[in-house]
């Protein structure tokens, strides 16, 4: 146990029960200055010395009792004061490579997604001897699965270099390197240096990266299809029903090509340093795959020194010895004492759930404070299904009554998880968390980011990043209700970003709101599935790549049918309206979709633009075998902007109908609306019918998207008109 002890006034910290005496207090010392190690480790990557550090150790006599010195210390390590670092003698700051958001121009998406403080730059705009890959939106290619669609492989040997935009001390590089022949990934290195001095490695790997084959995918390169009695697209055929059995090439679908890595540079480059990426020479990768570079000012560790410091408590900020017990004495004190529990700078090995429940837990920052574990497989499965388990925090079963007053901040998690188990309860967050908040955690290489299994109530999630993972980023899984997901940066999830799943049990009274959602190798950015008055506000949504799209509202998955209002106001999506490979035709950049229920809840689309759509901007389908069980009514569409389709702005494929009001297109590659309705092709019309209610002007190369011939329910049904690539998005005229 641990006491407050008041170590010399006005200072009060916490000092365990147990350090009474000398030797005692001189290990604890030693913990705390091994602390140090790893903190100074962290940040002096470059050859400076730490000279400028004057800082007491933690949990040592302070001057004040604020954390102005060590903080300001640290601002003097990361070079936040007077140590930026120099650029090259007598040159003018070079022109910064352009910045963007999901690889368009800011000015597009102001006011949208999430803005967590980085600055992304995309590969294929920078400068670079590599190739850069020709863009492309086709499912199973390093194209595709690239923010902007396009990336720049270097050979052995060739770089690619970013000129900075403003003052970083950080960079996060999104890239790609080959599997190992047989799988399960290899490392290679990438060397980064900054105006041609500076050098440092960073290992890359692709053991998170490549998963093959049929749900729930595979490692192993050389499969044949793991269900040969399921229907597979690529034959159109049930294999094992079929003679002769065909043979799929291997690879067999390929994808999650992609990894992230993040590296505190040890001081801070200015506007106009240029930092090269370079493949060395002698590296094993036969091509590396450069996406882009995010670049940001981190802000120095955060301490607190009046919570229940872990290290107290026995955690090895090292990473060498498994820390969970340690960090569960923290919380159990932490409990007892009314204190947060604070995890300073450092790596902390846990290979388990950490159980949460009304306690706060911060780090020092989600660059500096690292909670990693590596998959463990259970002797026996445990009561909820799972084989493996492995490193999260996760609140008491809702059926057990959830936990409560749970706040989690500023660490990152990272996982060890390369295969897609969906028993398994393998998350970054799990459990139910009620009246909680989780707040700047960066998540990386767990199955799910966050996964809530409700009823639960009142969760606000704001400032996380979620990346590199084996299925969806955030999901709220029945009975979720009153909760937030605010200004979060999601990119890289296995299904989809942003979910809300009703199952069995609605969600209701959610939001989803100025996030950012990038690269869903499968399924959707942002998913509700049932549900009841939920709303989804001024995100950004980029690159879906397969079986998905940007927006979905679909009834499916043993969801309950939507109730309420649904409000999707204000977003933005770019480069979505997908290819559906199953029924090979087009999909909407917003997908509505009616497969198990009728979706009859008051939709309100308002204040969206839809840009650079592949195929559809608007899809409304219900699945063929259902089309005439289940219709969609009662959507309403205003205030829309379609900056162009590769196809249509509004394709129906169900019965039904929606208002339209000032949705104004322009590059509309084929008809405006493509009106299937239900399929019976009678004199009648389609059995979907269209309102127009004024303001729906421009159109494309057929004429006025919203034509008056089309309205109400003119049949204009083709399956797969030609697609005309749409010219890049562009500022709408004021007004
Ligand atoms: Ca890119």
């Amino acid at each position: 146990m641990a006491c407050l002890v008041p170590v010399q006034a006005p200072v009060t910290v916490l000092t365990p029960c147990t350090v009474r005496t000398a030797q005692e207090a001189t290990q604890f010392a030693q913990e705390i200055l091994q602390t140090e190690k790893i903190i100074d480790d962290l940040l002096k990557s470059s050859h400076r010395p730490l000279a400028s550090r004057t800082t007491a150790p933690y949990g040592s006599v302070m001057p004040t009792p604020t954390t102005k010195p060590l903080a300001a210390s640290f601002a003097a390590v990361l070079g936040f004061s007077t140590l930026i670092a120099a650029g090259p003698a007598g040159a003018s700051p070079a022109a910064a490579t352009k910045v963007t958001r999901a690889a368009l121009d800011p000015s597009l998406v102001a006011g949208r997604g999430a803005d967590l403080g980085f600055a992304e730059q995309e590969a294929e705009n920078a400068v670079t001897d590599g190739t850069v890959l020709a863009p492309s939106t086709d499912a199973y290619s390093l194209a595709a699965e690239a923010s902007g669609r396009s990336a720049v492989t270097l050979k052995p040997g060739q770089y690619v270099e970013f000129t900075l935009p403003a003052a970083a001390n950080a960079i996060t590089v999104r890239y790609s390197i080959p599997d190992a022949p047989a799988g399960g990934g290899v490392t290679a290195p990438l060397e980064v240096s900054v105006n041609g001095h500076d050098h440092r490695s960073m290992t890359l790997t692709s053991q998170y990266a490549w998963l093959y084959n049929e749900y729930p995918f595979s490692n192993d390169p050389a499969a044949g299809p793991l269900h040969p009695d399921w229907w597979t697209t690529e034959c159109g055929c049930v294999p094992d029903q079929t003679t002769p059995t065909p043979v799929f090439g291997t690879p067999f679908r390929p994808n999650h090509f992609y990894d992230e890595q993040r590296l505190l540079l040890g001081r801070t480059y200015r506007a106009g340093d240029v930092i090269r990426l370079s493949a060395p020479a002698g590296t094993n990768a036969a091509t590396t795959t450069i996406d882009l570079m995010d670049s940001q000012l981190v802000a120095p560790p955060k301490i607190d020194l009046r919570a229940a410091n872990v290290l107290l408590f026995g955690a090895d900020p090292t990473g060498r010895r498994d820390s969970a017990q340690a960090i569960d004495r923290a919380i159990a004190f932490a409990h007892s004492a009314h204190v947060p529990v604070y995890i300073p700078p450092g790596t902390y090995q846990v290979n388990r759930h950490i159980i949460v429940d009304d306690v706060t837990i911060e780090g020092a920052g989600n660059w500096y404070t690292v909670i990693k574990g590596h998959q463990v497989t259970l002797s026996s499965p445990a009561p909820d299904g799972s084989v493996h388990t492995g490193v999260g925090f996760y609140g008491k079963d809702a059926s057990a009554g959830g936990s409560h007053n749970v706040h989690l901040s500023g660490f990152a998690i990272e996982g060890d998880v390369r295969m897609r188990i969906d028993t398994d309860q393998v998350n970054g967050i799990g459990g139910a968390l009620s009246d909680s908040s989780i707040e700047g955690l960066y998540i990386h290489h767990t199955k799910v980011g966050m996964w809530l299994d409700g009823p639960m109530n009142n969760l606000t999630i704001t400032g996380n990043q979620i990346a590199d993972q084996i299925a969806d980023g955030i999901n709220f899984h029945t009975g979720v209700t009153g909760s937030v997901v605010r200004n979060n940066f999601i990119r890289n999830t296995g299904d989809d970003g942003l979910a809300m799943w009703s199952e069995k049990t609605a969600d209701s009274g959610d939001t989803f709101d100025h996030n950012t959602v990038q690269t869903p190798v499968l399924a959707n950015g942002i998913a509700l599935y049932g549900g009841s008055d939920l709303t989804v506000s001024d995100n950004l949504v980029a690159d879906p790549i397969r079986e998905g799209s940007a927006l979905q509202i679909g009834s499916r998955f043993g969801a309950v049918p939507f109730g309420g209002t649904v409000n999707v106001a204000d977003n933005t999506t770019v480069r979505a309206g997908t290819f559906e490979l199953n029924w090979k035709i087009g999909l909407g950049a917003i997908w509505i979709y009616a497969l198990e229920h009728s979706i009859d809840a008051n939709i309100q689309v308002t204040g969206d633009n839809f840009l650079d759509n592949t195929y559809n901007a608007i899809m409304m389908v219900s699945d063929f075998p259902v089309k005439d069980l289940y219709s969609i009514t009662d959507v309403h569409f205003a205030n829309i902007h379609v900056d162009g389709t590769g196809t249509s702005v509004v394709s129906a494929r169900a019965a039904g109908g929606a208002t339209f009001q000032n949705v104004q297109a322009r590059n509309v590659g084929a008809v405006g609306v493509n009106n299937c309705g239900s399929f019976h092709f009678t004199p009648a019309g389609s059995e979907f019918a269209l309102t127009d209610l004024g303001g729906n002007t421009g159109g494309g190369t057929t004429g006025p998207w919203l034509a008056s011939w089309e309205l109400p329910n003119t049949i204009t049904c083709d399956d797969r008109p030609a697609v005309v690539a749409p010219p890049a998005p562009s500022a709408w005229p004021a007004g």
